[in-house]
This record gives C-alpha cells, structure tokens and sequence, in this order.
C-alpha cells in the first residue's frame, strides 16, 4: 500500500550543507537509494538517497538551501511502510523514511594527513582514506587524478564505491600529485594511504598547524546497518575559513561543447559520475551547467542525447568518410592497382572539390531523400521571356533573362505559400526554424568545382535585379571571387542543368536546406488540350526533399505551385 512519506535529511556531520543539484523533480519514480539531492560543504560533496523506491510528491529545498540533519528534503509516496526503530527519527513520519543514521565516529574529525615539511616553500602530505563508517575494504571504482596533475582543494582524487554508496575522497589541499599509492580495483580502508601531495606555498607555521588538525577529507559515512535503507550520510569535518566561489547561472547545454572539451578537473558529484561510467561517458568531454563548472545530471542525459542523434563522421573512409549516421559503417574503398589494366594519369581533387565533397556525401548519407518529378509548361514565358530580352538588347542594358530568374521569382512564392520548405532541423533535431526571409542558392558550374552563391530576398526584386544579380554571381564563381558571404544564408536551392540538357535527376539537398529544386532542359512536347495535341514548351522540374521535414503530398503540393506559377505567372502576382 503505498504511503506518504518525507525525505530527511540524514547525519550530515553536524553541519549545514548546501544543496548543489537537485537530482529529481516532482512526479518522477525513483529507485531506492536514488540520489535526490547533492550538497556540498566545505570538504567535500555528496548525494543524499532516498530509502525507499517510489514516487516524489513534493521537494522542499532547491539549489543554495543550507540544509542540515533531520530536515525534510520533501514527501514521497512509497509502497513500503515498515519503520525502522533505528533511523534518527525526528518525528513520527521521518521515523518511516529517515535513513539510517551515520556511526558517532563519522562526525569526529579524522586524523590527520601525515604532514612532512620537505623545504621551506612548499611540504609533501600523504592523503589517505578517511573513516568511512564501518565499511572496510572498499572498491575503488576511478581514479580521477595522475601523477604529476595540480589538484586544487576539494578536487575528487579517488571514488570509492560500497554496496551501498559512491564516494570521492577529496584533496586535502591544494598541490602537485607526486605519486599514487592505489589503482582502480583496489580495496581500501580507513587509513588506507592513496597518494602523496605536493603542497606549494606551505612553510607557514599556521598552514602546518592548520593542516595537521584539518582532517585529510570530508567524512562520508555509510549506514553500517543490514537494512536496505542505506544512507551516505556524509559528515564534513572541522570546516576550514573558505570563501565560497558565486554561484553560476546554469548555462543550457550547447552541443558544441563536444568540441569545448574540459582540460582541467571535472567536477561533478558520485551520482553523476556513475551515471557517465554507466553511458561510457566521458565526463571530460561534458560542459558542466553547474557551479565552478560543475557537471550535472542534465548535463550527461544533455550529452548522451546530443551523441545519439548527431551524424558520426570517420575520417577513415572515402572522401568525407563516414557512416550513415544509423550505425552503419561505410566500408573503405577497395585498394585498386588501376595500372595493372592500361595507362593511368592521377590529377589531384580541386581545393573546391575536396572542400564540397565531405559536406555532399553527409547530406547524401544523412538526409533520407525523396525526389519528386514535375513537368511546366513555359510555352508563355518563354514567349515574354525572348520578348524582354529583345527590349534589353535594344536598350543596351547589358542584361540577359534566362529561364531561371522566373524559377527563382516561382520558388520564392512557392516558399510563402509552404512555409516548410523554408526552414532547417534545429540542431537538436526537435524543432525547424523557420524563416522569414527568402534567400535562394543558386548551384554554379565553374572550373574548379561546383558553388552555390545566395542570392537574397529573391521575394522583394524584379525580374531585371535578379538577371543582373545571378550574371554577377556566376561571373564571380567562375573566377574564384566569391566571399565565405556570399555563399552562406540560403534557404532553398536551385541547380539548374537546362543549359546542358538531361530529363531530370536527384540533385541532393544542400543541408541546412530542406528542398532543392533540380532543373533540367525545356523541350517541345506534344501535349493534349482536350481536343488535340498541341506543341507545348515542357521544362523538367526535380524536386528533392528531407523526408524528415516534409511529406510526399506537401512536395508535390509546392511542386504544382512551382510549375504552375512557371506556366502562368500572373499567379505569382496572386
Ligand atoms: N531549358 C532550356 N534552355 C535553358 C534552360 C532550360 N531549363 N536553362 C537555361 N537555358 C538556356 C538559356 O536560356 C541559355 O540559352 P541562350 O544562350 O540561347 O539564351 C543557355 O541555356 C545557357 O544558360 P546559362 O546556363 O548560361 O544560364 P542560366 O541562367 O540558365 O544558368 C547557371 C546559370 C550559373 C546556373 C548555369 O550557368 C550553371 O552553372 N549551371 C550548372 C549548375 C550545376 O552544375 N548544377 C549541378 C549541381 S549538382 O552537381
């Protein structure tokens, strides 16, 4: 039957300690011996569980409380409701919850670090294990220091872990690692000598004085007793003066912090570090939102989720190498001795080429394709197109229209009236952006490879300003003189292979876009009116689509509107 009851808070080491992370949110189910909250003082930092399994009702602290033995952390619902006579109940219902409470003799400070004064300026300690309750020969599960590395205070050394808890034992101060006396694997007890510290800048009489009553490392006790209500209770000792660095506002996770690596000591609290060991996290490799940087909970589920469903590269493979972003390895290409069968020439790959290539084969790989095939009929503005032409040549503009520029004015419209085709899958994969402007790529053919500069706001200009526009641009990548600029901002693009000829083809969506309009040659066809075939202009339209962003009807949707608006573009004026 399941029962209301509170969280308290358990021997904490007679001492208030302030509540760093919150590891549950209300409603959510939780394990026995889930963590439910981390605190910090001064020595070091620790989870408090929860003793029961069940369902959180309420919480009663947040992050910065001060909060000290037998206050309420908050309810629970729990399916279990035996009490136990020998939790340090401080009311009828923290007997029911209470954990159990940490042995007298983790609240006493621990002995000292063996302090010896190696010169003047700076002394070598010996750190060892703290008292730890009753628990002996303990696994250490991390190493979280090497030789040679600079720990500050507080600095994780070592994690400890129980049957029943995780737990770092702490720098004592501040130093230089000089050797190690544990590896991962071994047991350890109280007193049991993990490692030898450097301490810089100690000649002073009261640091030696102060070191030698400092307790090595905060006191983490474990509940002693058989009941599976087991408590870390930690016990922080002999608080040294400290001033407490200011809280950081939390920083949402960016997924670039991948690339953001942390050089330095993570921070984060046993639960979280379990949590990384149990996804193979690298907590290195994780921003922390946290205090001082301090790696949180959110952070590695922020982490682990990021990892998935972002597309692996392999530098080992092919051009861009790569898997296919589910899991599949691409196999290398196969060693081919080209010689053995006549006479070979190598030409290098052009600095565009090897530029483009990496970025066509993720988007190939990437983005599941689809391409939908159209047909315009311009018979009408091939017409009007040839007439303006005529009227540019005779004015001396300097300006020719091609089929295009009418494509880029149909694109556009079509944009509006499809809002989805006019966004990106944000980088999280959960939301589009969608965008309020209307810059077109344009897919240019020059000696070095393909580009793809953007011509802006294709909606706001006219037929001659795009014309003038798309001559410049195509000059300016023929000649190798397009800016980083000109090429970013698109939001669709349109490669177009109808001065060349071809019936159709998959052109591949050029990422962050979601569509690209593949154009290929006009030709006369003879269409039926109804009554008779009649010789009609047909342009080959090919339109490719992320799947994942816009369904088959929507394509052929902006299709019709595409080649319609082509056929008659009077409806662009609609
Ligand atoms: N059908 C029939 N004729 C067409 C046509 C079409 N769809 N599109 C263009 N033409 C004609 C033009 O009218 C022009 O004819 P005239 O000289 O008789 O007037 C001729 O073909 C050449 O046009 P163009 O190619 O110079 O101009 P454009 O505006 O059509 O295209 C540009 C400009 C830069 C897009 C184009 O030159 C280009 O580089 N295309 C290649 C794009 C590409 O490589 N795509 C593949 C990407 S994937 O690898």
């Amino acid at each position: 039957m399941a029962n209301l009851i509170d969280i308290i808070v358990p021997d904490v080491g007679g001492e208030e300690v302030e509540v760093i992370e919150l590891c549950v949110t209300v409603g959510e189910a939780v394990d026995a011996e889930a963590s439910i909250v981390t605190v910090e003082s001064d020595k070091a930092s620790m989870d408090i569980p929860c003793t029961d399994a069940g369902i959180i009702k309420s919480l009663k602290v947040k992050v910065g409380d001060k909060i000290k033995q037998g206050d309420v952390l908050g309810q629970m619902e729990s399916g279990a409701a035996a009490p136990e006579p020998e939790l340090p109940a401080a009311t009828e219902s923290q007997a029911e919850t209470a954990p159990a409470k940490a042995p007298e003799a983790a609240a006493k400070p621990e002995a000292p670090a063996n302090s010896t004064a190696a010169s003047t300026s700076s002394k070598t300690i010996d750190v060892t294990v703290p008292d730890i309750g009753d628990a002996t020969e303990v696994d250490i599960i991390e190493l979280l220091v090497a030789v040679g590395d600079t720990v500050e205070p507080e600095d994780g050394l070592i994690t400890l872990e129980t049957d029943k808890a995780t737990m770092d034992v702490p720098a004592p101060e501040g130093g230089k690692i000089v050797s190690l006396a544990v590896k991962v694997g071994d047991k350890v007890s109280k007193g049991s000598l993990v490692l030898t510290l450097e301490v810089a800048g100690a000649a002073s009489a009261s640091v030696d004085s102060d070191s030698a009553s400092t307790p090595v490392a905060a006191t983490p006790s474990i509940d002693p007793a058989p009941s599976a209500q087991a408590s870390p209770a930690p016990a922080p000792q002999t608080p040294a003066p400290q001033t407490q660095a200011p809280k950081a506002p939390p920083v949402p996770y960016h997924p670039s912090a991948g690339d953001n690596v942390n050089t330095g000591k993570v921070h984060a609290s046993p639960s979280v570090r379990r949590l990384a060991r149990e996804f193979g996290v690298d907590l290195t490799q994780v921003q922390g939102s946290g205090r001082k940087n301090r790696v949180q909970k959110d952070d590695v589920q922020s982490f682990v989720k990021y990892e998935l469903s972002r597309p692996k590269m392999n530098p080992g493979s092919s051009v861009g190498g790569g898997n296919t972003g589910g899991g599949l390895q691409v196999l290398a290409q196969p060693k081919v001795d080209f010689a053995k069968f006549g006479e070979i020439e190598e030409v290098p790959l052009t600095r565009i080429q090897k530029l483009s290539g990496p970025n066509l084969h993720r988007n190939w790989v990437t983005i599941p394709h689809v391409t939908q095939f159209d047909e315009a009929d311009i018979t009408d503005l091939e017409t009007f197109r040839k007439e303006q032409n005529a009227i540019a040549e005779k004015r001396k503009l300097g300006v020719k229209i091609t089929p295009l520029v009418f494509m880029m004015k149909a694109v556009a419209d079509a944009l509006k009236q499809y809002p989805a085709f006019n966004s990106s899958l944000s980088e999280s994969g959960e939301s589009l952006v969608m965008k309020k402007y209307y810059h077109i790529g344009i897919a240019v053919d020059t000696p070095g490879g393909l580009m793809v500069p953007v011509v802006r706001d294709v909606d706001k200009k006219g037929i001659m300003e795009i014309s003038r526009e798309l001559m410049d641009i195509s000059a300016k990548a023929r000649d190798g003189k397009l800016k980083a600029t000109d090429m970013q901002g698109s939001c669709f693009t349109i490669s177009s292979l109808g001065g060349i000829g071809g019936t159709a083809f998959t052109p591949i969506v050029n990422a962050p876009d979601v569509a690209i309009l593949g154009v290929s040659k006009s030709e006369m066809k003879p269409k039926w009116n109804g009554k008779d075939f009649e010789p009609r202009l047909m342009l080959p339209l090919s339109l490719s689509y992320d799947h994942r962003v816009i369904d088959g009807a929507l394509a052929a949707r902006f299709s019709v509107h595409v080649s319609g608006a082509l056929s008659d573009l009077r409806r662009i004026l609609l």
